[in-house]
Order: C-alpha cells, then sequence, then structure tokens
C-alpha cells in the first residue's frame, strides 16, 4: 500500500500487471485456489471456482475500500451511521462483478478454466441477515449511498443462522436451520482483534467524586466481547466501497483466569458458549416483536458495539462534544436499535461527565428514526422489569428523559391532561413497558415513514399527539429499490434491449426509462420487449418443473404472490379468488377463457399459527386444482419453496401480474410492489402503501387497483363491520367458503381448515377479506380481458418499466442526504 498518496482521491494501491483484466482475474482465480483455499489447480470443483473468484474481488474491493476511507477521512465528511438489527443483501457475486465492471472479464476468465459464469453464481448461497422488506431495503440503500458516494457504513450483527430455510413437505412450511456461513466466508473480513466489550446485567451504583459530582457506574455487569466482520459494498462503477460492519459476539471470559481456576473447567467453558448466542440466530417474526430477553440482548450488543465505534473515531479528531451532530448523523432503521438514545446519553453524562441538557441537546441532534409499519401489535414494546434486569442504568436514563419530556408536554398542553399518558415513554397499567417508538420519537430531531400514504398515517393517527409535539420532526421519504440488482442484474436481457435504446445511464438515474416512452409505438420494440418477458417466463417454467414437478404454459398470464405471509398481505383473498375460478372452469366450461399459472412463495414466522395454516390451505388447494383433469392448461397453482432474493431475482422478471392487495392501511409501503413494476408487470393492488404513488406515476390506466380505501376501512370497522353479510350476499363467495369448510380441499380431514372460515365468518375477519372480495374478482376479470390483447399488455408493461424511475433507491437515498443527513457525496 503506498501510503504518500493518502488523501488523494486518485490514488490506486498497487497497480495491476499491465496484463489483460480476464487473464489477471484468472491468475488471481488460480492463486486463490491454490494458496486460499488449498486445492489443486489442475481440476478445481465449482463450488472451489466460486469461492476462489469471490476472494480475487474481494481483493479488489478492499483496495477500492481503504481508498475510499482514506478520502472520508481527509475530508472530514459528516458521517452517516445506519443502524439495523437486519440487512439481506442477497447473493454477492454478479451484483459485484457488475459494479466493479468485471462481468466480461470473469465470463472469459472463467470460460478458459472450463466453468459457465451462471453455474458458478449458482454455487452461491445468500446471507439471510434479514426477514423482509426492512432488510432488503437497508440493502438496497447501501448500494445507493455507494452509489452516490456518500460518507456512510452500515451496521448490524452477524447472525451465525440466517432466517430459516423453508421447506414444504406434503403441504406444510417446515424450517431448517439456516446454516449459511457453513462453506466459510469468502467475502468479509473478520477482524478477531478489534473488539469491543459490551457490558450488561449488574446494578448502578451512585456515588458522588471529588468535584462534589454525582456519578453513576455499574457494577457486577456481565462482559461480552463484539467482533468486527466487515463486508464490502461497491458503488456502480466508480472506485467507492462501503463496509457493512456485522457484529459478531466472543464470549470475554478467556481473559478471566479466576473462573478456570475454580476447578469447574467444562462449566467455565459452557458459559463461555453462552455468551456467544448473543449472535447466533435472526428472530424469524416479520413485524410482530418476540418479547424476548435475548433479542434485547441483540439490540443493545449491536447498539454498544457501534456506538464505541463512532465515538472511537470521533475522538481521533479532538474536537468538542458539541461538534458531535455537525460530523455524524446516526439513523435507526424501526425501534430495534433505539436503545442507542439512552447509551449516547450514558457515555455523555456517566463518562464523559457533561451535564444532562449538553448531552440531550447533542443526542436530539444526532439521531434521526424511520417508522416502517403502523400495526399496533408490530409496535415495539419491552416490560419495564426485564429492561430494568439487563440495562439498568438504560432504563434510569429513559425515566429521566420521560420526566424532562412529559413536564415539557405538560407546560404545552395544559388543558389536555391525558395526553400525558398518550405520549409518555412508558406504558403504565397492570404492567408496565417502555415504548420504543416514543423513545426513538422523543430522542430524534427527524421521524419519517416510507410511503406520501404511510407518513400521512403517522400524523393523523399513529403518531398524532406527537405530530402536535414535534410537527417539524415529521416526514416522508418513499421506499425506493436499486435498479442495479432489481432489473440489471436480475433481468439481464431486458436490462440489454433497454440499453440499447437509450444507453446505459439509466442504471445510476432511473428516471431516464422515460426515454423508452417514444419506442411504445414501436412494434420492432414491442416483439423484442415480448420475446424478452417470454425467455424468462420460459426459464421460471423449466424452474418449476425441477423443483415441483408441475409443468406451467409459459404462455399463460404468470399471477404472482410473493412476500412474508401475514395475514394483512391477505394471500387469503387470493386463494378464495383462485377458488372461484376453479369453480367457474368446472360448472361452466369455457366461462375461463385466459389460462393462468399462479406462482406463491413466502415464509411464515415459526410461531404464527394462522400464517402457516394459510401456506398448507394453498398447498391442497393447489394439489386439487392440478390434478383436476377437467382444468388441463386453464389453471396451475404454485407455492415455490424457501422465497430469498436468489429466488425473487428468478421470479419477478417472469412476472405478469404482481399481487400487492394488503388491506388499505396497513401496508407501510412495500417495496416488492416496485420490483415487479420496474421488470414489466402489471400490478392488481389495493389503495395502499407505495402502490398509491406506483399508480400515480404509471397512470391510473395501467394498473388494477381495486378494494376499500383506508378511511373506508376505517369507516366500516366504526359502524361495525359485519363479514356475514358479504357471504350472504354473495353466492360465489359463499360457495367457496364453503368448500373450503366442509374439507372439499382436505378429503381426508374435512375440518382442517374451517378456523380459515371461522376467523373471516365468526372472528371478525380483521383484515377485511370478506368486504374486498367481490372488487377484487371484478379486477381480477379486467386484469384477464387485459391479457387477451397482448400488444395492449405490452404497451402497458413498457409503460410501467418507463415511468417507475421515481422509484430508485438512488432517489431515495439522496432525499435522506439532502433532507435529513446533510450530507453529500465524497
Ligand atoms: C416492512 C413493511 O411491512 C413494508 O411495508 C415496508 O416496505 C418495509 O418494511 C420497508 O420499509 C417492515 N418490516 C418489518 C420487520 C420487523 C418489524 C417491523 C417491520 S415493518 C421485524
Amino acid at each position: 500500500m503506498t501510503s504518500q498518496n493518502s488523501g488523494n482521491r486518485k490514488s490506486r494501491l498497487p497497480e495491476a500487471p499491465a496484463t489483460r483484466p480476464a487473464e489477471s482475474l484468472k491468475q488471481d482465480i488460480l492463486r486463490h485456489v491454490l494458496y486460499s483455499l488449498g486445492r489443486d489447480t489442475e481440476r478445481p470443483d465449482r463450488q472451489t471456482v466460486f469461492r476462489a473468484l469471490a476472494l480475487s474481488l474481494r481483493d479488489r474491493l478492499v483496495e477500492k475500500w481503504i481508498a475510499s476511507q482514506r478520502d472520508i477521512y481527509s475530508r472530514s465528511s459528516k458521517r452517516v451511521y445506519y443502524l439495523s438489527l437486519e440487512f439481506l443483501p442477497g447473493p454477492f457475486l454478479r451484483e459485484n462483478l457488475i459494479a466493479l465492471g468485471l462481468e466480461n472479464e470473469a465470463r472469459e476468465a472463467l470460460t478458459d478454466m472450463g466453468f459457465g459464469l451462471d453455474d458458478v453464481a449458482d454455487e452461491e448461497y445468500e446471507p439471510g441477515l434479514g426477514n423482509g422488506g426492512l432488510g432488503r431495503l437497508a440493502s438496497c440503500y447501501l448500494d445507493s449511498m455507494a452509489t452516490l458516494r456518500l460518507p456512510a457504513y452500515g451496521y448490524g450483527i452477524h447472525y451465525a443462522y440466517g432466517i430459516f430455510y423453508q421447506l414444504i413437505k406434503e403441504g406444510r412450511q417446515v424450517e431448517r436451520a439456516d446454516n449459511w456461513l457453513r462453506g466459510g466466508t469468502h467475502w468479509e473480513f473478520e477482524r478477531s482483534h478489534y473488539v469491543h466489550p459490551v457490558r450488561f446485567y449488574g446494578q448502578v451504583r451512585e456515588w458522588v467524586d471529588e468535584q462534589g459530582r454525582l456519578r453513576h457506574s455499574l457494577e457486577n455487569a456481565t462482559t461480552v466481547m463484539a467482533m468486527a466482520c466487515d463486508m464490502f459494498i461497491p458503488g456502480h462503477k466508480n472506485d467507492y466501497v462501503l463496509n457493512m460492519r456485522l457484529w459478531a459476539a466472543k464470549t470475554s471470559r478467556e481473559f478471566e483466569f479466576s473462573f478456570f481456576n475454580t476447578g469447574d473447567y467444562i462449566g467455565a467453558v459452557e458459559e463461555k458458549i453462552r455468551d456467544e448466542n448473543i449472535s447466533m440466530v435472526l428472530y424469524p417474526n416479520d413485524e410482530a416483536p418476540e418479547g424476548k430477553e435475548l433479542r434485547l440482548k441483540q439490540q443493545f450488543f449491536l447498539v454498544s458495539a457501534t456506538i464505541q465505534d463512532i465515538v472511537r473515531r470521533f475522538r481521533k479528531k479532538g474536537i468538542a462534544w458539541d461538534q458531535l451532530p455537525r460530523k455524524n448523523v446516526i439513523h435507526l432503521n424501526e425501534t430495534h436499535p433505539a436503545v442507542a438514545i439512552p447509551e449516547l446519553m450514558r457515555i455523555l453524562v456517566d463518562e464523559e461527565l457533561l451535564t444532562w441538557e449538553e448531552a440531550w441537546y447533542i443526542c436530539v441532534r444526532t439521531f434521526a428514526y424511520t417508522n416502517h409499519t403502523v400495526l399496533p401489535e408490530a409496535l415495539e414494546v419491552w416490560p419495564e422489569d426485564l429492561f430494568r434486569r439487563l440495562l439498568p442504568r438504560h432504563l434510569q436514563i429513559i425515566h429521566e428523559i420521560n420526566r424532562r419530556f412529559l413536564h415539557d408536554v405538560r407546560r404545552q398542553f395544559p388543558n389536555d391532561p391525558n395526553i400525558l399518558g398518550r405520549v409518555s415513554l412508558v406504558h403504565e397499567g397492570e404492567s408496565r413497558w417502555v415504548r420504543m417508538s416514543h423513545l426513538a420519537i422523543v430522542g430524534s430531531f427527524s421521524v419519517n415513514g416510507v410511503s406520501a400514504h404511510h407518513s400521512e398515517i403517522l400524523k393523523e393517527s399513529v403518531f398524532h399527539d406527537f405530530y402536535k409535539i414535534f410537527p417539524e420532526r415529521f416526514n416522508n421519504k418513499t421506499n425506493g429499490i436499486t435498479p442495479r440488482r432489481w432489473l440489471r442484474q436480475c433481468n439481464p436481457t431486458l436490462a440489454w434491449l433497454i440499453t440499447e435504446h437509450i444507453g446505459p445511464e439509466w442504471l445510476t438515474d432511473l428516471a431516464q426509462l422515460k426515454k423508452l416512452e417514444p419506442y411504445v409505438n414501436s412494434e420492432g420494440f414491442h416483439r423484442a420487449w415480448m420475446e424478452v418477458r417470454l425467455r424468462n417466463k420460459h426459464k421460471l417454467a423449466e424452474y418449476i418443473r425441477d423443483k415441483n414437478g408441475i409443468t406451467v404454459m409459459p404462455e399463460s398470464l404468470f399471477d404472482v404472490h410473493v412476500k412474508r405471509f401475514h395475514e394483512y398481505k391477505r394471500q387469503l383473498l387470493n386463494v378464495l379468488h383462485v377458488i372461484a375460478l376453479y369453480n367457474r372452469i368446472r360448472s361452466s366450461p369455457g366461462s375461463v377463457t385466459v389460462p393462468r399459472t399462479y406462482i406463491f412463495g413466502g415464509k411464515a414466522a415459526p410461531g404464527y399459527y394462522m400464517a402457516k395454516h394459510i401456506i398448507r390451505l394453498i398447498n391442497s388447494v393447489a394439489y386439487t386444482i392440478n390434478t383436476d383433469p377437467r382444468v388441463g392448461d386453464l389453471l396451475k397453482v404454485v407455492f415455490l419453496q424457501n422465497y430469498c432474493v436468489t429466488l425473487a431475482e428468478r421470479i419477478i422478471p417472469a412476472t405478469d401480474l404482481s399481487e400487492q392487495i394488503s388491506t388499505a392501511g396497513m401496508e407501510a409501503s412495500g417495496t416488492g410492489n416496485m420490483k415487479f413494476a420496474l421488470n414489466g408487470a402489471i400490478t392488481i393492488g389495493t389503495h395502499d402503501g407505495a402502490n398509491i404513488e406506483i399508480m400515480e406515476h404509471v397512470g391510473n390506466e395501467n394498473l388494477f387497483l381495486f378494494g376499500l380505501l383506508s378511511h373506508e376501512v376505517n369507516e366500516m370497522r366504526s359502524q361495525g363491520y359485519n363479514p356475514r353479510l358479504f357471504y350472504e350476499r354473495d353466492s360465489e363467495l359463499r360457495e367457496v367458503l364453503d368448500m373450503i369448510a366442509g374439507g372439499f380441499f382436505s378429503p381426508s380431514e374435512p375440518h382442517l381448515f374451517r378456523d380459515v372460515v371461522e376467523s373471516l365468518l365468526n372472528h371478525g375477519d380483521r383484515y377485511m377479506v370478506l368486504a374486498d372480495f367481490r372488487s377484487y374478482v371484478y379486477r381480477q376479470q379486467d386484469a384477464a380481458n387485459a391479457f387477451m390483447d397482448q400488444a395492449a399488455w405490452a404497451r402497458m408493461s413498457m409503460l410501467n418499466t418507463s415511468r417507475m424511475g421515481f422509484f430508485s433507491s438512488d432517489r431515495a437515498v439522496d432525499e435522506y442526504a439532502k433532507d435529513i443527513w446533510g450530507v453529500s457525496g465524497v
């Protein structure tokens, strides 16, 4: 490494040899096969070649990362710290090749060695360190932060086991541990010398120091070490690389020899193992906190290690603490890392001896918070007792924040005494709970929602009191997705067709897709567009035949519903319609003219009974329909197991109709909706989350919206929603529900799905499935009619793609950078 160049943006670390890039890449691969992996270069297997290629790319990434860090340092830029309990990066190989501009070189190098790039890329097993949209959003944002050259860092947890691997066995979801590290790690650097202590439990000692100050310290704490594991996120062809630092828990007890001296050697080792459990597994609950002690430990573990890193970098500058917010912003992805607020207070007050007022002034200018959900059961709360036991000093600090906050609120709203109970950071009832969203709002200078509609709901209902108190904090940042992964990488032929017509600038300026619009009237472009789409559908059909043994027609309408299973996402509404179509085919052959392939995918939280039951229902319906000879090619239903980023990349480019049918007011944004539309699928969806903005951009005539609006949902509920009325009035719906309840799809266990119907008819149908059924059926008929006119459908498809520019994560991150973070590219 050449140090005389440090700080110079143009500085490159060791010059690459003057050979052809493909040749030098091949030499690197062979070197890694031999020296890093210890294998014979004569006949490496595919997995070995994949790993050697990954290591060769890591070499290039780390060089660029060091140079990027020097740039940030020398410019003394304000830094962004993005804290998230989840990241879902997906497979790295193709993404990194594209970003580094080495795709063709890799293809050539591998061909030389007798391998195909596609086969080698298929060897990669993705890190599933997130549940769904929230974690994937964090990864799209890192990609954009790197492409925009922002001085940013992602911080998360290095779970040894990510989201479970889902198997479907006899129609049921079965969970298997996801041992993503079993093949070794080829993308990251484990920094075993680089550890921070994290302290839990213990008691708070209050004492008075020589200057007469009241001091607080933690005694008898348990210490666990956090070890950094770094992964590199390159910007798109800009030589800039960011770091995603994931913390792995390591025991500190090696240093405690006394432990071993007691003679209980095995006991001591067991304790060591227990410490390392903290980062063992990702909690598999999407939008439903489990309230387990280990989860709170994980949150604090991430926060404590990260804040130590931030403070260490800040101290190196040697400037006053009140400059912290000018030089740093800490972004909280949901409330999961919100304990960062009392942790920074603790460091400033207890360790740096700032006054409370000074410390609070700094905190509130340093943190920003994104809310991702309004589901009441997803709002995170912790039992106060648990908090006190695990983080006694932090609870004291939260109480003091609350005391001062409520004091101010009382003065601001002297005539509304009830507001105090509503906004308190601690819910006081039979039991006491710490409300993490209230903590996050009170401790941040910015609170944003993730779509225009969602941000309005925050202001008008969920956080209305806070909006009255801090109106200036609330803002919207509509989610976005990275076009590098979600078009260029997952749909290379469509990307190529686009680039051929409008050039490659869309990759970093997605609004350029608008330039495609003149071509929607060109017959040649039409044909090429539909050929690419059909080829993608052929590939997916092959995959389905391989994995599920089901033959589907590539020419049929591919109707796709892939996302986490949750009742509010209403996979159940979809399957009710599938059954209605099935009944039409049986009762009046000829009435259904558009052949359809239904594709479902998604995981249910292992403890979420109804979500798992709906997966089982879909598989039972699929079996009945796929084996009924009267149906033939008109209808096929497929459940693809283990939906993940890798699988999404296969499915999305082959989709005609994208199902985004959550109950209005419940999906904060959705990001799958954007991925499908960007790839030319047409949306059938509700007036919810980002669907509304997608409609505004692509045009109402280019998607199919249906169903109640969110205020209608609220009105219907408050007037006393009676789902039975819909059942009684709609004979087609009645037949469908009676079949499910009567065991039509579960002949050997006739009562199996009765509770699904019960939840709709007798338990209030919380998600308004029956209220929206009829308008969904009509809209589905519109979609089928539209599909019959293939030229018109192609036009809609092209217009969707060309008008999706707004939904780039580059646009979203640029808004965060300008409006919230106050940073610009280096
Ligand atoms: C999701 C939201 O459901 C989705 O609408 C949104 O597009 C996405 O976040 C990104 O903004 C959420 N995922 C989680 C996961 C947990 C807790 C809350 C949410 S909200 C664990």
